[in-house]
C-alpha cells in the first residue's frame, strides 16, 4: 500500500519495494553469492558483494554470511581478495576479461585449481567487507559470533596486505589499475591513463580480445574502446610480474592514490575494531591503523578550496578533478570545518544533492562531465549510500533525508538500475543491479530505524 514515507514525505510503497528488492537479490544468487547482474556480471565482484551482503543481512542474516564466506574462500595467501572470483558455471569467455585473461591458475598464491579453488582477477577493488562483516552480524547477533571469529584473521590479512604491499610512502595505499578504483573511467584518471603507452599491434590495442559489455549496454553508457585498451595494458603489465607489487610497483603504468578506497579501508579498520572487541582481540592496533589513514588522508589530500579529498598520482601530486570519491573520507571523523567543507560541496553546484537524483559521480560542473557515460557523471546508488553514511555520521539529517528520498525516486520510479542520469534521473546501465537493490533494502531498514547501524552512529 502506498504511504507517506516518515523521513522524506515520499510517497512510496516500502513493502513492494523491499520485495521487489529482494526479488533482484533471489534472481541473482547464484550457488552461494550474488552476481551483480546476470548478464553484464554473471560472476562474483569484490566490493559488490560486501554491499550485497549488507542488503541481505535484511532478509536473510544466513546468505550475507553466506556471501562474505564465499568471497574469502577464493582470498589468495597473500592476503589479496581478488576483484572477481569467476564463476565455473558460465561460459570462460562470458565476460571480458574473464578467467583465461588473468589466468591466475599460473599464480601460486591463487587458489588452487586442482583443489577446487575458482580462478581469480589478480587485482583487488576497496576493502569495504568488514563493515560488511560486522553489518551482518548486528543484524542478527543471535546467530553467534562464529562468524565473527571465522572472518577476523581474514579480513586482518586483507587489510595487511594493502599496507604491506601498496604503500604509498605517505600513510595511504596506492590502487595499480582504475578496475580498483570501482569507478573505472572516472575523469580522476584521465591524466595517468593518457600516459600510458597504447601497445601497438596492426589490428589495433585490443587485438584478440573482444568486449562483451557492449552486447547488453549502450556504448556511449560505458568506457570508450581507448580506455579499454589501457585497462588491458595496464592488467597485462601487473600480470606480467606476476601480481607481484614489489617486482611491478616501480615500473607500473598506473599507480595512484584514490581517496575512497583509502577512506573504506580506515572506515573498514573501525569495523575490525569492533569486531575484535566483540571476539575478545585486541581492538587498539585497528583503531590506531583507522586514525593514521584519516590523519593521511587529511594531510595529503584534503582540498580546503574545494572541500573534499584529491586523488594523488604517482608523484604524490593532488588530481584536481573533483569525484564523489572525494566525498568518502565523510565517513570517518573528521575535524568540523572539514565537514562542513564537504557538506557545502555536497549540497552546492559542484554535486547538486537534491531530492530527485543521487549524487552525480563527478562534478556537475567539471569539464569532463558526461550526464551518461558511467562514472564520468551519473549518479550511483553505492557511492550515494556511503555519502549518506558519513552525512548520517555527522548528524546532518536534513541533508540525509534529501539524499535518501533521492535515492527511494530512483530506484521507485526507474527500478534497480546499475547508474542514473544525474540530471534527469532517467536509467542508466543495466537493470536487476544488485546493489542497487541490496543497498535500497538497507535505507528502508534505516526508515524504521532497527538499531543495526552501529558504525554510523558510532561517533569518535
Ligand atoms: C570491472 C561489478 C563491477 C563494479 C565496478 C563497476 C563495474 C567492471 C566492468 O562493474 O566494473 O570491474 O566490467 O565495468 O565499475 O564498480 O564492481 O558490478
Amino acid at each position: 500500500m502506498t504511504e507517506i514515507d516518515r523521513t522524506s514525505g515520499l510517497p512510496i510503497d516500502p513493502d513492494a519495494l523491499r520485495r521487489s528488492a529482494a526479488g533482484v537479490l533471489r534472481g541473482n544468487w547464484e550457488h552461494g553469492y550474488t552476481v551483480p547482474s546476470r548478464r553484464l556480471y554473471p560472476h562474483q565482484w569484490s566490493w559488490d558483494s560486501a554491499f550485497i551482503a549488507i542488503g541481505w543481512a535484511q532478509i536473510s542474516p544466513a546468505r550475507g554470511r553466506q556471501e562474505l564466506h564465499s568471497l574469502f574462500a577464493s582470498q589468495w595467501s597473500d592476503g589479496r581478495v581478488p576483484h572477481i572470483v569467476f564463476n565455473p558455471r558460465v561460459a570462460r569467455d562470458a565476460y571480458f576479461p574473464g578467467p583465461d585473461f588473468w589466468r591466475s591458475r599460473d599464480v601460486p598464491e591463487a587458489p588452487n585449481r586442482r583443489a577446487g579453488g575458482r580462478e581469480t582477477s589478480g587485482i583487488v577493488q576497496p576493502p569495504v567487507h568488514a563493515v560488511a562483516v560486522w553489518e551482518v552480524y548486528a543484524a542478527a547477533p543471535a546467530l553467534g559470533r562464529r562468524f565473527l571469529r571465522r572472518m577476523y584473521p581474514r579480513l586482518r590479512a586483507q587489510h595487511d596486505y594493502l599496507v604491506r604491499e601498496r604503500s604509498a610512502g605517505n600513510g595511504l595505499v596506492v590502487i595499480v589499475h582504475p578496475w580498483e578504483s570501482g569507478q573505472d573511467n572516472s575523469p580522476a584518471w584521465d591524466a595517468e591513463l593518457a600516459a600510458v603507452p597504447l601497445p601497438d599491434r596492426p589490428e589495433g590495442p585490443l587485438a584478440g580480445h573482444r568486449r562483451h559489455d557492449l552486447d547488453h549496454v549502450n556504448a556511449a553508457e560505458r568506457p570508450t574502446g581507448a580506455d579499454y585498451a589501457r585497462y588491458v595494458a595496464i592488467a597485462e603489465a601487473y600480470r606480467g610480474h606476476g601480481y607481484r607489487d614489489a617486482a611491478a610497483l616501480p615500473t607500473h603504468p598506473f599507480v595512484v592514490v584514490d581517496p575512497l578506497f583509502n577512506a573504506l579501508l580506515a572506515w573498514a579498520e573501525e569495523a575490525l575494531a569492533h569486531i575484535a572487541d566483540e571476539i575478545g582481540e585486541p581492538s587498539e592496533p585497528h583503531r590506531r591503523r583507522a586514525a593514521e589513514l584519516r590523519n593521511a588522508l587529511l594531510e595529503h589530500c584534503y582540498d580546503p578550496g574545494a572541500g573534499l579529498f584529491r586523488a594523488l598520482d604517482r608523484h604524490g601530486a593532488p588530481i584536481p578533478e573533483s569525484t564523489v570519491s572525494g566525498l568518502a573520507p565523510l565517513l570517518l571523523d573528521l575535524p568540523e570545518d572539514v565537514v562542513d567543507g564537504l557538506v557545502t560541496a555536497i549540497t552546492g553546484p559542484h554535486f547538486g544533492l537534491n531530492d530527485r537524483v543521487p549524487l552525480p559521480s563527478y562534478d556537475l560542473t567539471g569539464a569532463a562531465f558526461d550526464s551518461t557515460r558511467y562514472w564520468r557523471g551519473p549518479a550511483w546508488i553505492n557511492t550515494s549510500w556511503l555519502v549518506l553514511r558519513g552525512l548520517e555520521r555527522h548528524g546532518r539529517d536534513a541533508d540525509v533525508a534529501t539524499l535518501r528520498t533521492a535515492m527511494l525516486t530512483a530506484v521507485r520510479d526507474q527500478g534497480f538500475r546499475e547508474y542514473f542520469d544525474p540530471n534527469t534521473g532517467a536509467c542508466r546501465g543495466v537493470g536487476d543491479f544488485s546493489w542497487s537493490a541490496a543497498l535500497t533494502l538497507d535505507l528502508l531498514t534505516g526508515q524504521q530505524a532497527q538499531p543495526s547501524r552501529p558504525l554510523a552512529t558510532a561517533r569518535g
